[in-house]
C-alpha cells in the first residue's frame, strides 16, 4: 500500500487509491505545495505528447549585459552564446512538427539575481518560458513546477511545434510567439523581462515564404521598444549599418519579417510607415479567392497588449521605394517620449538616395542628409534553431 503522509496543517485524510488521485489532482491544481512529490516522482511528462525525441537541440545562455546607459538599470540577455547576449535574444525559428530542446546555461551572478529580487524568500535563478508552442511542467520555466535555473547551473528545455490535426479541429502552433524569464525578481519574471530576457518565436508550416531579414520589435513600459527609446532604439550607422536590435535595415524588394510583442503593463499600437499588411497568421494572402481576399482586413497598425505577439512579412520599399520610414507606437504621448525608431530602406545597390528638398522625415536614423549608407551585410547566421536558410537575419546578433 502507499502511503501518502498529508501536510502537518492539513487534517487527516482516508487512506487508499481515492486519496491519491486527489492528491495527484491537488499536486497539479496547488502548485508548489505539491511540486516537490510531483517532480521527484516523474508525474510530469518531460516531453509533450508527439515529441517522440528531441529533432534539434541547443544552447542558451542567460547573462548580464553592460547596464542601460541612460537609467543605469540592470540588463540581462538571452544568446546562443554568451558573447552575443542580446535584448531582445536570439530569434528562435521552428517548423510544425518539429520538437527543440534548449540546454539553458544561467551565467547571470547570484549577487546580480538578488538585486532584482522583490521577495526575499523567492529563489534565485532564471528560466525559459515560452508562449505558442507545446511544453510539459518540466519545461514550463516557473518556480512552482520547479522548472529554473540557479546560478552556473544548466536544464534543458523541450519546445514541440504541434502540428495542426485537421480531424479532430485542433490548431497548430505556427505563427509568432515569444519566450521570456518567469523567475527573476518574483514568480512572474516581471524583472526579468524588464532587464531584458525576452526574445522572438517564429513557427512557420512546410511551404510558408522564408524572409530575407527578421526583426523582432518589443513594445513595453516606459514608452520603449526593446527597453529603448528615442536615439537609442535606433542607433543605425549611416555609412554602414549593421542589422540588429537598434538598427533596422534592409534593401528594397527584401522580403522582411516582423516579430511583434508586447511586455509590461501598458497598451500599444504598433504602426509601420509607407508598408501595410494582411492580418493573417504570415501578414500574408495567397491566391485568387476574391471573397476569401476580400474578408482579411489589410491592415498598417495593429492594436497589441502585454503578452500578445504578432508578425508579418512585407516586401521591403513595396511600391513606395527607399526611405526612412518610422516605426512607432500611435498612441501619441507613447511616440512624443521617444517610443519610435525607422525601418531604413535601401536602393537595390545598397544606398540610401540623398534627401529632397523636403528633408528626411526621420528623427533618430543616420545623420539627416546623409548622401550615401552603404548596405546591410547579406544575410548573417541563420536564426536560432532554424533549419539552415539563406539570407535570413536574426533579431538577436
Ligand atoms: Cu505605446
Amino acid at each position: 500500500m502507499i502511503e501518502i503522509r498529508p501536510e502537518p496543517k492539513r487534517p487527516p485524510r482516508t487512506s487508499g487509491l481515492r486519496t491519491l488521485l486527489a492528491l495527484a489532482v491537488a499536486t497539479i491544481t496547488l502548485g508548489s505545495a505539491g511540486t516537490a512529490l510531483a517532480v521527484q516522482s516523474g508525474f510530469f511528462a518531460d516531453k509533450p505528447e508527439g515529441c517522440v525525441a528531441p529533432d534539434r537541440s541547443l544552447q542558451m545562455y542567460a547573462v548580464e549585459l553592460p547596464k542601460d546607459p541612460s537609467t543605469n538599470q540592470i540588463r540581462l540577455g538571452y544568446g546562443l552564446t554568451p558573447q552575443t547576449a542580446s535584448y531582445p535574444g536570439p530569434t528562435m525559428e521552428m517548423i510544425e512538427g518539429e520538437c527543440l530542446e534548449i540546454t539553458l546555461h544561467n551565467q547571470v551572478p547570484e549577487a546580480t539575481l538578488a538585486q532584482l529580487r522583490t521577495d526575499p524568500n523567492h529563489p534565485l535563478g532564471v528560466s525559459l518560458h515560452v508562449h505558442g508552442v507545446k511544453y510539459t511542467q518540466t519545461s514550463d520555466g516557473t518556480v512552482h513546477s520547479g522548472s529554473y535555473v540557479a546560478s552556473g547551473q544548466s536544464r534543458k528545455y523541450t519546445w514541440y511545434a504541434k502540428p495542426r490535426n485537421s480531424k479532430t479541429g485542433s490548431p497548430g502552433t505556427a505563427g509568432y510567439w515569444w519566450y521570456h524569464d518567469h523567475v527573476v525578481g518574483g514568480a512572474h519574471g516581471t524583472q526579468g523581462l524588464s532587464s531584458g530576457l525576452f526574445g522572438g518565436l517564429v513557427v512557420r508550416r512546410q511551404g510558408d515564404p522564408r524572409p530575407d531579414r527578421t526583426y523582432v520589435s518589443v513594445f513595453g513600459d516606459r514608452q520603449s521598444i526593446n527597453l529603448r527609446r528615442g536615439a537609442e532604439a535606433d542607433t543605425c550607422d549611416a555609412v554602414n549599418p549593421q542589422p540588429g536590435p537598434t538598427c533596422l535595415v534592409a534593401k528594397v524588394g527584401e522580403r522582411v519579417e516582423f516579430i511583434v510583442v508586447g511586455i509590461g503593463n501598458d497598451m500599444h499600437t504598433f504602426h509601420l510607415h509607407g508598408h501595410a499588411w494582411a492580418d493573417t497568421r504570415t501578414g500574408l494572402v495567397a491566391g485568387d479567392n476574391k471573397a476569401l481576399i476580400d474578408s482579411i482586413p489589410v491592415i498598417d497598425n495593429k492594436t497589441l497588449g502585454p503578452g500578445d505577439s504578432f508578425g508579418f512579412q512585407i516586401v521591403a520599399g513595396d511600391a513606395v521605394g527607399p526611405g526612412h520610414w518610422m516605426l512607432h507606437c500611435h498612441m501619441q504621448f507613447h511616440s512624443d517620449l521617444g517610443m519610435a525608431t525607422t525601418l531604413h530602406i535601401l536602393d537595390e545597390s545598397g544606398q540610401m538616395p540623398p534627401h529632397t528638398a523636403h528633408g528626411p522625415a526621420q528623427v533618430n536614423g543616420p545623420a539627416a542628409g546623409s548622401g550615401a549608407t552603404s548596405a546591410p551585410p547579406a544575410g548573417g547566421s541563420t536564426a536560432a534553431g532554424a533549419p539552415a536558410h539563406a539570407g535570413h537575419q536574426p533579431a538577436g546578433s
